[in-house]
């Protein structure tokens, strides 16, 4: 699948309970029309999930998860528009490469289900390994490290080491250091701040701030309360824009048509690349 970069992921979680757009789109027709809006305004691939993997979210049965997102991506893939399923199970990701998927992504990076490196392989589709430390009820208690950004870094090798000894084609390796997922709003800062260090692994970097807590913290109200999901829209698009001048392949976002038109302005302004400060010469 030839994408030009940076790519732009439009999300579509066809769950109940999603933190942002959950309780959307679970009619089918709904989800579609969506779908079909996120492509129209400049998505190049559109994301469907069928679990929601917010901090504390229970699992649902892979049946149910399947039940959600097929008839959804047969649909789409029908429409003409690229599809990638989000989820942590080989078995979902199965009925959805063969329901007309074509990206696997996979929060767990093939932790989750020892399985998914095999359907991978088989599929030799492009298969995004995020960095992921346990399911949603445990995350909190995970985010601890010593040094998140070389933690991460080895970690996300880790799982590609097993992924392309399961035969997956290390070109279709996609990296991606999940944000939020097991980690504090410190963590993801420095993750933000040491993209470079990701993106020099040399494999293509997928960055996904969209909406997230961290952000609604950053920019609490003076009483503390953090901003609403629906009024972290600025802020998205300016981790976005940083995280392709940093050497982000590609952003996965709610917002498709204003992310569009940030990255319009980073690519006519040059496409700009973010300099690596060192620690010598900050001093
Ligand atoms: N975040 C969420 C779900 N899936 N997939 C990738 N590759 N990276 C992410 O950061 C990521 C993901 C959670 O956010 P959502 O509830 O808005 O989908």
């Amino acid at each position: 699948m030839q994408m030009d970069h940076p790519v732009v992921m439009g999300i579509l979680n066809v769950t109940p309970d999603s933190f942002s757009d959950g309780g959307k789109y679970t009619d089918v027709e709904a989800a579609v029309r969506h779908g079909i809006e996120l492509h129209g305004a400049g998505a190049d691939i559109v994301d469907v999930g069928g679990e929601s993997t917010r901090p504390g979210a229970q699992r649902v049965d892979a049946g149910t998860e399947i039940a959600r997102v097929v008839p959804v991506i047969e649909r789409l893939a029908r429409a003409g528009v690229p599809l990638s399923i989000d989820t942590t199970r080989a078995e979902v990701a199965r009925a959805a490469l063969e329901a007309g998927a074509v990206v696997i992504n996979d929060v767990s990076g093939g932790l989750a289900d020892r399985g998914m490196a095999t359907v991978a392989a088989e599929a030799g589709c492009p298969w995004i390994l995020m960095h992921w430390r346990g399911h949603s009820r445990r995350m909190t208690e995970l985010a601890v490290y010593s040094d998140v950004v070389s933690e991460v870094r080895a970690e996300l090798l880790e799982r590609v080491g097993e992924a392309l000894a399961a035969g997956v084609d290390p070109a279709q390796v996609i990296l991606d250091p999940g944000l939020g997922f097991a980690k504090t709003a410190e963590h993801n800062w420095a993750l933000s701040a040491h993209l470079d260090v990701l993106v020099g692994l040399g494999y293509p970097v997928l960055f996904g701030a969209s909406r997230k807590t961290y952000l609604g913290r950053l920019l609490a109200g003076p009483d503390g309360t953090p901003r609403p999901v629906e009024e972290r829209e600025a802020a998205t698009l300016a981790t976005s824009v940083l995280a392709v001048a940093a050497g982000a392949w590609g952003v996965r976002v709610h917002d498709v048509t204003a992310t569009a038109d940030a990255l319009a302005v980073w690519r006519a302004t040059g496409s700009p690349r973010l300099r690596t400060v060192s620690a010598s010469e900050k001093e």
